[in-house]
């Protein structure tokens, strides 16, 4: 994760404030607490000294036309913080042991971050990261959820995992303004793949500007083995500016609820899973990929260019047999799937939602295959 950034502070402080006073509109309307906007306007007091220009330095931003493999989401230098999940930070499997406690720590906050080579956007995040941490857990364990709310928060949040039995899946327990930290805790009791997700009113927007990610709760033998992992998560953003805008863009409330979002990302910007974060397997290796929706909106058609998926378990539901030879998974929002295949030839093979309208909107993905040819599987013949 870099921390790196060329936006000067005058400037991120010009647009907290111009975001905040939106936000107070948007979180006024939607009736949410005083003590909320309160804080909220507190924070753009102590950050609010006058800004000169809001203009951001990036990189020039390169449209290119090419195959979907050869599109250039080039991002030569980053225009800020970064919120890109990476797709290999997946945690080790767990496999047969036995039941235990296990504490998940979750910080929601809120950066600004680059959204592509030219903007950025303020991001509401579980651990700085969208989508938030992959969390691994086992059938039977007790899984103890910390959250905290930052500091420097404006808004309200909470967490509600798909994978809990019990009111609100742990939101209504971890309601926190800035600053606060509340826990709950719950027996992981059905296996399979799960979105976690804030759910503040107004949850669509909390979950647009990036509060997701998923829990896999294995079975009691764990999965099966297999080469490499990936955790990757679709969401969408709704930005007042059109695609491909430079500065810092703003949320926009009307065209969230008319679900026309201006950007589709897999693991939270333009780009994360080409330039910033391309995905590494060799030959033969078998790779597996945690995939989920955000959302908040969309499903999504999931489906890799150049591959077929040899297992899929539908839905995330890990306690039936997969279905086998698929080439594109529906995956619903807030939902998720989980798909296993093994690369025969080298190549970039690419991670798309099929509905390919949104490549254009920013969502693609590499999988960058090394190894020997394999003409009997695949060759040119000119
Ligand atoms: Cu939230």
């Amino acid at each position: 994760m870099t921390d790196s950034r060329t936006v000067t502070q005058e400037n991120r402080d010009e647009g907290e404030r111009i975001a905040v006073s939106r936000r107070a509109l948007l979180a006024g309307s939607a009736g949410l607490a005083l003590g909320t906007l309160g804080a909220a306007q507190e924070a753009a007091a102590q950050h609010g000294h006058g800004g000169t220009s809001g203009a951001v330095h990036a990189a020039s931003h390169s449209n290119a036309v090419g195959s979907l493999s050869q599109r250039a989401y080039s991002v030569p230098t980053p225009v800020s913080n970064d919120i890109a999940h990476d797709p290999s930070a997946v945690p080790p499997p767990i496999g047969r042991r036995e039941p235990e406690t296990i504490r998940v720590d979750l910080e929601t906050r809120e950066v600004e971050a680059k959204l592509d080579q030219r903007a950025t956007f303020r991001y509401w995040t579980f651990n700085g990261t969208v989508p938030g941490p992959m969390v691994r857990v086992r059938v039977g364990d007790t899984v103890e959820v910390h959250l905290k709310n930052a500091e420097d928060s404006w808004m309200m949040h909470n967490v509600d995992f798909h994978a809990v039995t019990g009111p609100g899946g742990g939101a209504e327990a971890t309601n926190c303004a800035p600053g606060e930290e509340k826990a709950f805790k719950f027996k992981a009791r059905h296996p399979g793949l799960y979105v976690y997700h804030c759910a503040v009113p107004p949850v669509a927007m909390h979950m647009a500007n990036g509060m997701y990610g998923m829990i896999l709760v294995e079975p009691e033998d764990g999965l099966p083995p297999v080469d490499r992992e990936f955790y990757v998560m679709q969401g969408e953003i709704y930005t007042a500016e059109p695609f491909g805008s430079e500065g810092l863009l703003t949320e926009d409330y009307d065209k969230l609820l008319n679900e026309r979002p201006e950007y589709f990302v897999l693991n939270g910007h333009v780009g994360a899973l080409t330039d910033h974060y391309p995905m590494k397997a060799s030959v033969g290796e078998t790779i597996r990929i945690f995939f989920g929706v955000g959302g908040p909106n969309h499903v999504s058609s999931f489906h890799v260019i150049g591959e077929i998926f040899d297992r899929v378990y539908i839905n995330g539901s890990v306690t039936q047999p997969p279905q086998t030879d698929v080439q594109t998974v529906v995956v619903p929002a807030g939902g998720a799937a989980i798909v296993e295949f093994q690369p025969e030839v080298p190549g970039r093979y690419v991670l798309v939602d099929h509905s390919l309208s949104r490549v254009e909107r920013g969502l693609a993905g590499w999988l960058d295959v090394e190894g020997e040819e394999n003409p009997e599987v695949f060759s040119e013949i000119g």
